[in-house]
Order: structure tokens, then C-alpha cells, then sequence
């Protein structure tokens, strides 16, 4: 079955492509499988053929597929910052001997969750009519908030075209303005190059303490951030909606808003503890949504029917949610979900439903799951026009050839095991930095790693 989109406008995924020292450092606190399989041995090319796997099933089903880079670990340079000196090997060296926490965090293959990257605004939405990218600080985590730089290189090595698109690198990096991009971002629309209506979630207000803040876990996205990224993209009043996610979810694991619902197209699929006011964000949506000739549809899942636990748990939410050349829309979930007796049931009775959502498909994901990203975390949506789409560097666009290029490229550059102690072996920083600098050349980026800038 072809599951091509509208005649002239496309939401393309760009996945990360995992990275060769995907590890488990047990880095994020609030974040519950992070915590829990802190220290397990990770299998970076398992990670990273789920991953590929992924994005050759979309592909094949007719979606347009991207892919996008992972970054330069060890961060060399950031330990430098630190204050630990002398060669390369030398610095690793020294960070394993005194701060391992330090180290393990410069190794974090954290940039594959692309849903992280940044949020965009497609050029319907914004002030000028470009597409709109801010980088994401990710400022809540030591080893996430070293991403930008090279993300910010990364995309606009990707979309280059100043006619088409619009770059602002990452917002302030303190607290107050903690922004961790399309997690907390979702677009309603029609047609994906019609105008549509942006929905920001935010865990916290830095400013206005009319917003109960959580008590166990951070909130890691800003309200004061989500308002800097709807200014800087160009998006009026009409096209945007702010809710607040129930501070007593982010304190059961749902660090991000993509942990509990997601949506796509004229539909929001949703866990009925998601949002503070959820009458009055439905409302809003509904309204902002018919203004634009659009009819919002909410599918709310009960709490009696699948507890917050067994969101966390699953990742039910951390799907993506796809349209169907027929109109239908398709969700990917990880295996887990099938573990869940809940969930699964749920899923078999809501694609024999009348709703929106008709078909279920399963992905194994484990190795990116016991770091708590599932489907959606792996991928940034970008809503392009055709004529965008033909801007972009066609080097990230995903083809047979280049699926089967990158799965050769994986074999021959990564290992099949890593803990802890292999991060203090300076070959590993050699193996990696060998591999993205054929990566570049495969996906035609050029120089957009430190070591390749230097
Ligand atoms: O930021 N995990 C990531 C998972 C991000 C998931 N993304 C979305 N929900 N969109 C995070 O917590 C764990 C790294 C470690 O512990 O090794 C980590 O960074």
C-alpha cells in the first residue's frame, strides 16, 4: 500500500541516526528508564540498525524519510572546558581517572533523539514563509545541553537555502528559559502545507507563579521558552496554543510532553492526565483549528483503561502518528506496548473503532527504549512544500541506497558492546571520529564537526 501524503506539501522524519558510543550512563534524572538501566552494556550497532530498520519500514510504506547525523563523542572539547588538558588521549584519560560522570556524559549519543533537536515551524505558519528551526539549549542535562553547536551546523548543513529557511541558534542557556524542542511542540493542520495551529507544552513558568511546578522530577520545558521560540518563528496569536502539562505526570517519568501524547494532522492522541485545564486547551485548539477550516478531533485515553505507569512504561504515546494516502492514520509504537496487557488491548479496540487511528505497527526499538526514547523521540517532523523539499540537501534523504549504505557503514565502524569502562579507551574517540568523517561525505554535509573545523 503507498502511503503517500498530499499532492504538494509532505511532513518528512528525519531520523538520528544512532551514534557509535550509544551508551547507558544513567544521565537523566525524572527520566525512568535512563535511570534504571544505568550501567547496563549497550550494543550501539543493534541501536543503530533499529534504528535504520525504522527508517527504511516508512520509507517503503511511501513516507518521505530523512536522516540526521549524530554528533562527535567523546566531546573532547567540552572536557577542555572543564579543565582537563594536554593530547586527545590525554584528556580522556585524565576525565576517566577523576570525574567518570564527566566523561560518560561527553560520550552520550543523546543527539539521536532528533525529536530534540529543535522546533520547526513550516513556512504556512510563520511571518516571513519560511520554515523556521530554533536549536534547542537542552539545558536541563549537562549531556544533552553540549548537542546545539553542532546541531545548529548540523541543520543548516541540511537546509541550506536561505530563500526556504530560517536558523536561530538556541535560546539563553539557564533555567528559565529550558527549551527541549519538538518534544514539547505539536502542529494541527489540514493539509501539511496549510496553515496551522502550533501547540506548546510546558512543564513550568520561570516567571509566573500561577503554574504549580513539579515536586519530584525538573520540568524541563519553559513557558517562557515555548513564547521566545513562537516570537522568533513569526507565529501570530491565531496559530498558537500554550498548555500546561499536570506537573504530577512529569513527577511519574513523563519528562517530555511526546511522553503522553502526540498528535498529527486534525487529530491530538492524548492520556486524559496530560494537560492542567484539558476542557480549556481542547477548546482552544478546537477553536484556532475551525478558524482555519479545520476540524479538530481529540481521542482521549481514559486513566481507568491505561494508567499513567503504563504510559510510562510503554511509551503508547511515543508513537507516530501517520497519515494514510486513504486518510487513515497509522501508529507506530514500540514492542513494548505489546508487553502491555493495558495497552495492547486498547489498541486492538481503538483501531476497530470508528476513529481516526486504524492500524498499529510494532517496532523493535529496545536499544534506544532503555534510554527512554521510543519512535517518536528518534524522529524530527518537518512539514516541507515541494518546492522546500527540493532545497533540502538530497544527501539526507533516505533511498534504498542509502539505507544500504549506511547499514554497511554501521558494520564496518561500530561496536557490538559498550560499558562503561570502554568510554576511557582513546581508540574509541579514533573509531568515531573516523566514522563521521565518512558519515559527512555519505550524506554530502560537509565539515560540521569540531574535529573537522579545527
Ligand atoms: O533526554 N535520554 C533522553 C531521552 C530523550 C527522549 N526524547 C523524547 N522524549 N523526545 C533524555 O532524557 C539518557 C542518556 C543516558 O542516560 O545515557 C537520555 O539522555
Amino acid at each position: 500500500m503507498s502511503h503517500a501524503s498530499n499532492a504538494s506539501a509532505y511532513e518528512v522524519n528525519f531520523d538520528g541516526l544512532v551514534g557509535p558510543t550509544h551508551n547507558y550512563g544513567g544521565l537523566s534524572y525524572g527520566n525512568v528508564a535512563s535511570q534504571s538501566n544505568c550501567q547496563v552494556a549497550s550494543n550501539p550497532k543493534e541501536a543503530a540498525k533499529q534504528g535504520l530498520a525504522k527508517m527504511k519500514a516508512l520509507m517503503d510504506m511511501g513516507f518521505k524519510q530523512g536522516v540526521l547525523a549524530p554528533q562527535e563523542r567523546p566531546n573532547v572539547a567540552v572536557l577542555r572546558s572543564l579543565g582537563f588538558a594536554g593530547t586527545d588521549a590525554q584528556v580522556i584519560e585524565k576525565a576517566a581517572k577523576e570525574a567518570m560522570p564527566l566523561l560518560v556524559a561527553s560520550c552520550s549519543a543523546s543527539s539521536m533523539w532528533t525529536a530534540n533537536a529543535c522546533t520547526v515551524s513550516p513556512s504556512a505558519d510563520t511571518a516571513d514563509g519560511r520554515v523556521h528551526f530554533t536549536a534547542a539549549n537542552l539545558n536541563c542535562k549537562f549531556h544533552r545541553s553540549i548537542e546545539h553547536p553542532t546541531t545548529s551546523r548540523v541543520l543548516a548543513a541540511m537546509f541550506a537555502s536561505e530563500q526556504h529557511f530560517a536558523h536561530h541558534p538556541a535560546l539563553p542557556a539557564v533555567s528559565q528559559f529550558g527549551d527541549e524542542g519538538a518534544a514539547n511542540h505539536t502542529r494541527f493542520c489540514k493539509g501539511y502545507g496549510d496553515a496551522g495551529v502550533e501547540f506548546f507544552v510546558f512543564g513550568s513558568s520561570a516567571f509566573d507563579n500561577r503554574f504549580p511546578a513539579p515536586q519530584r522530577y525538573p520540568a524541563r520545558q519553559t513557558l517562557e521558552a515555548s513564547q521566545a521560540v513562537a516570537r522568533l518563528h513569526g507565529l501570530s496569536d491565531e496559530a498558537v496554543v500554550y498548555a500546561q502539562q499536570t506537573p504530577a505526570v512529569i513527577d511519574q517519568g513523563v519528562f517530555h510532553n511526546d511522553v503522553i501524547a502526540v498528535g498529527n494532522g486534525e487529530v491530538l492522541f492524548y492520556h486524559q492526565d496530560a494537560f492542567l485545564n484539558t476542557d480549556k486547551v481542547l477548546a482552544e485548539l478546537s477553536d484556532k483549528l475551525a478558524r482555519r477550516g479545520t476540524n479538530f478531533q481529540a481521542v482521549c485515553v481514559p486513566r481507568e483503561v491505561v494508567t499513567v505507569a503504563d504510559a510510562v512504561k510503554s511509551y503508547l504515546f511515543n508513537s507516530q502518528l501517520l497519515s494514510r494516502a486513504d486518510g487513515g492514520m497509522l501508529l507506530i509504537v514500540p514492542e513494548e506496548c505489546r508487553h502491555n496487557a493495558n495497552v495492547w488491548g486498547y489498541l486492538q479496540r481503538l483501531t476497530n473503532s470508528n476513529g481516526p487511528i486504524r492500524e498499529v505497527q510494532v517496532f523493535d526499538l529496545k536499544q534506544s527504549m532503555q534510554n527512554g526514547g521510543g519512535p517518536a523521540c528518534l524522529r524530527l517532523r518537518v512539514a516541507l512544500k515541494e518546492y522546500e523539499l527540493a532545497a533540502v540537501n538530497q544527501g539526507v534523504i533516505m533511498t534504498p541506497a542509502l539505507h544500504d549504505t549506511l547499514n554497511i557503514w554501521v558494520d564496518k565502524h561500530y561496536r557490538d558492546r559498550l560499558s562503561e569502562n570502554d568510554l576511557a579507551d582513546p581508540q574509541l574517540l579514533n573509531e568515531c571520529r573516523t566514522a563521521l568523517d565518512e558519515l559527512t561525505q555519505i550524506l554530502k554535509l560537509g565539515a560540521v564537526y569540531p574535529f573537522q573545523l579545527a
